[in-house]
């Protein structure tokens, strides 16, 4: 065999030069773990903030033992933990969509556990937690995934655990396992999860009356899981819109040299436009939608066609036949006349179930419509078939529509196409639907995503050392070394009414009008619109001067001086 052939078949599973590089990659911790070689566990102290929301009351009905234990008090690291706990069984799992980062919460926990305790995955998500499917974790297992994308390590599902069954198959699986603590990793739902499953296992778990602790840590590529300056970020973000971001960066420079074509691209984000703001910082396109603005200006679908069919024809006028849009995954639930359509369908389908299940495909959207007020019956009917069956799947194990199936960007296309020829027949207009989502979720973390993890990972090992149940994860400062930090879960529940009932809820964060990073955007968007200033970010880097990057969106918005991140 030749030495070529051998270098290739050496590469399989996840050996290629790159994933073999990245292995290798060193990870800075925070000054509060000590030496990045053997980072050492914290202890935590309360650090003067208590968390709360007008539902507090229904909070302290629903989780009484953990809001009289954790008093919703926000903690922070303390000094180094002494009379480290041995022996400790700790179990992790992945929930929701992947995001990359995770497999370096799981190299954290495990190196600050340290040999004494044990690590356990769970496989796959919160549906392995409930089958007891674990098994234990090895450092040479975490020298293999340090710093890979993916969550292929452990897998991941969006299983809710919301029936008793469900509940009383967990506990089973921590008697059999014997565990003491379990983390999950996830979003907002997810770690509303937590905050329940904390709850309910908060004692009488073990022979000894006590019970299992459980941890959240933040994870979403959509940037939805925020919380002011405790938690600037999600785990994930960065890594996918700085891979959108080298595509649409791309895209744009095509546009600009074959001069002749829109194209219309749609970022994943299942709800909020975080992750299309933050590709519209890096990389100035000529059109941005942003959902939260078309919502607060009660924007009809009529109406954004219309936004951008306008600019067509007037850069048509200047003899500038091409363009970008960016389009948030979420928008149509954002249009006012949409979203009450979603509201009522998804109450139509919640108290219809069984009869909806029983009625003949063909049939399902007439069934609907008969259900639906007047108004929004109308609005269904009007819509493209494909988007009628989207919008009438099943939805997940949350309750959540699955947006990314919604063909928005050729939708948009071919209403923008309609209202161009009314506004000026000769104008050209030729355009290229994209949806950039899937290929965004498990690349290899960025080296801000990386550290991050590997420090939200010695986070959550370090709360379970020092005893906590029913917090979250979370580092702040990280453009000034980075503090360990954790989130009281029970203070961010609100009630929110959902498909149909009241449930606990940790609210998404949708962009704010009036944040930094919304500002800069409406600062620049019609400049970006009259003339291509476009930039390319190009590829992530990892070694070298662009590594040490920040999401833009999070620097303006923490008040940071540069795009400089700086962790340990
Ligand atoms: P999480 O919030 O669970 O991390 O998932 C985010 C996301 O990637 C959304 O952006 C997208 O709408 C959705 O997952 C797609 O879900 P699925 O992987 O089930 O198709």
């Amino acid at each position: 065999m030749s030495m070529l052939s051998d270098q290739l078949l050496k590469m399989e599973r996840h050996n290629s030069i790159f994933e073999s590089a990245v292995r290798g990659l060193p990870l800075p911790v925070c000054a509060a773990f000590g030496d990045a070689a053997r980072p050492r566990p914290v202890a935590f102290a309360a650090s003067g903030r208590v968390l709360g929301t007008p539902d507090d009351d229904k909070v302290l009905a629903s989780f009484p033992h953990s809001v009289r234990a954790s008093g919703n008090a926000v903690l922070v690291s303390a000094k180094p933990k002494r009379d480290v706990p041995r022996g400790r069984r700790v179990a992790v799992l992945f929930s929701g969509g992947p995001a990359a980062g995770g497999h370096n919460v799981v190299c954290g926990l495990k190196h600050v556990l340290g040999p004494d305790n044990a690590l356990f995955g769970v496989r796959p998500g919160p549906r392995g937690l409930i089958n007891g499917n674990l098994f234990e974790i090895t450092e040479a297992d975490t020298a293999r995934v340090i710093n890979t994308g993916g969550f292929d390590f452990l897998g991941t599902d969006r299983t809710k655990i919301k029936t008793n069954a469900q509940f009383e198959r967990v506990r089973e699986t921590c008697v059999e396992h014997r565990l003491d603590a379990i983390v999950i990793v996830g979003g907002d739902d997810s770690n509303t999860n937590a905050a329940v499953l904390a709850e309910y296992l908060f004692r009488d778990v073990k022979p000894d009356g006590s019970g299992v602790q459980v941890i959240g840590v933040p994870k979403t590529i959509d940037g939805d899981l925020q919380i002011g300056d405790l938690l600037p970020i999600s785990f994930g973000f960065d890594t996918a819109t700085r891979i959108y971001g080298e595509m649409v960066g791309n895209i744009l420079q095509d546009m600009c040299s074959s001069l002749k074509y829109w194209h219309f691209i749609k970022l994943m984000g299942r709800s909020a436009s975080h992750v299309t703001l933050e590709v519209a910082l890096q990389t100035k396109p000529t059109i941005t939608l942003i959902s939260e603005e078309v919502a607060e200006k009660k924007q009809s679908l009529a109406a954004v066609v219309d936004q951008i069919a306008q600019a067509v024809a007037a850069r048509a006028a200047q003899g500038i036949n091409h363009g970008v849009v960016l389009i948030p995954e979420g928008l149509i639930e954002f249009i006012p006349e949409m979203n009450a359509l979603l509201a009522d369908l998804d109450d139509v389908l919640a108290q219809h179930a069984t009869e909806f299940t029983a009625v003949v495909d063909a049939e399902k959207a007439a069934f609907v419509e008969g259900k639906l007020a007047p108004a929004n019956a109308r609005l269904l009917s009007s819509l493209p078939a494909h988007v009628v069956q989207t919008l009438l799947a099943e939805r997940d194990s949350h309750g959540n529509l699955q947006v990314s199936l919604i063909p928005t960007e050729q939708l948009l296309v071919d209403m923008v196409k309609a209202r161009v020829k009314l506004i000026d027949a000769k104008a050209p207009f030729v355009a290229h639907c994209h949806f950039l989502g899937y290929e965004g979720r498990c690349g290899a973390p960025t080296l801000f995503d990386g550290a991050y993890t590997y420090n939200l990972g010695l986070t959550a090992g370090s709360l379970i050392l020092d005893g906590r149940t029913g917090y979250m994860a979370t580092v702040t400062h990280l453009d000034r070394g980075g503090v360990p930090r954790a989130i009281p879960l029970t203070g961010l529940l609100n009630v929110e009414r959902r498909h149909g009932k009241d449930e606990f809820v940790i609210m998404k964060a949708l962009v704010e009008m009036d944040s930094p990073a919304m500002r800069y955007l409406l600062s620049r968007r019609a400049a970006w619109m009259a003339a291509d200033l476009f930039c390319s970010p190009g590829p992530r880097q990892l070694w070298g001067h662009a590594a040490h990057q920040m999401p833009v969106s999070v620097a303006l918005n923490s008040g940071a001086e540069s795009l400089e991140f700086r962790i340990g």
